[in-house]
């Protein structure tokens, strides 16, 4: 097992579309392994495999306060989506960087388990907003994407400020 390292903003390599899984192997296992020992690591509730520079469909998530209930989800679709809700997101890959987003209150994903099985996902509230954050990052999606550009620029400038008075 390993720590990867978490690529920041403005990398371009997170605008990278991930491909499709089509390998259910070992390599795959070991790979979910070191994502969630990544994301436990970084204290983050979840982590998509283009923020560690690897762009295939994986993704993992665990929103629970004893960091005991572990989701993966491989190829992703979201088959239905229902209402709205404003939720304030953060991101590893935005460290400091808080912001209020507008997303839907219940998805519905269709997905595979480190096996290839196929299975569906109901997810509703903050576990929601993780599903949606997280297969952003694997389209190339970044959450301040959907930020007006006058309060995307005041965050970002205000990230490097604090990324210059922290070096
Ligand atoms: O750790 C994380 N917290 C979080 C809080 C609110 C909304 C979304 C998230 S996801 C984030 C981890 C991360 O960057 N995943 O891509
Ligand atoms: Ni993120």
């Amino acid at each position: 097992m390993s720590v990867l390292t978490i690529l920041e903003f403005p990398d371009p390599r997170l605008r990278t579309k991930a491909a499709p899984v089509t390998a259910f192997d070992d390599a795959l296992k070991q790979f979910v392994a070191d994502m969630f020992e990544t994301m436990y690591a970084a204290n983050g509730v979840g982590l998509a495999a283009t923020q560690v520079n690897v762009h295939q469909q994986v993704l993992v998530i665990d929103m629970s306060e004893e960091r005991d209930q572990p989701l993966v989800l491989i190829n992703a679709e979201i088959v239905e989506k229902e209402g709205a809700q404003v939720y304030q997101e953060g991101c590893l890959s935005f460290p400091g960087l808080y912001a209020d987003v507008t997303r839907a209150l219940k998805v519905k994903v269709k997905a595979q388990d480190v096996d290839g099985q196929p299975f569906t996902y109901e997810a509703e509230g903050p576990l929601a907003v993780a599903v949606q954050h997280e297969m952003d990052h694997l389209a190339g999606k970044v959450f301040v994407d959907y930020l007006s550009s006058l309060k995307r620029s005041m965050l970002l400038k205000r990230l490097e400020k604090q990324r210059k008075a922290s070096a």
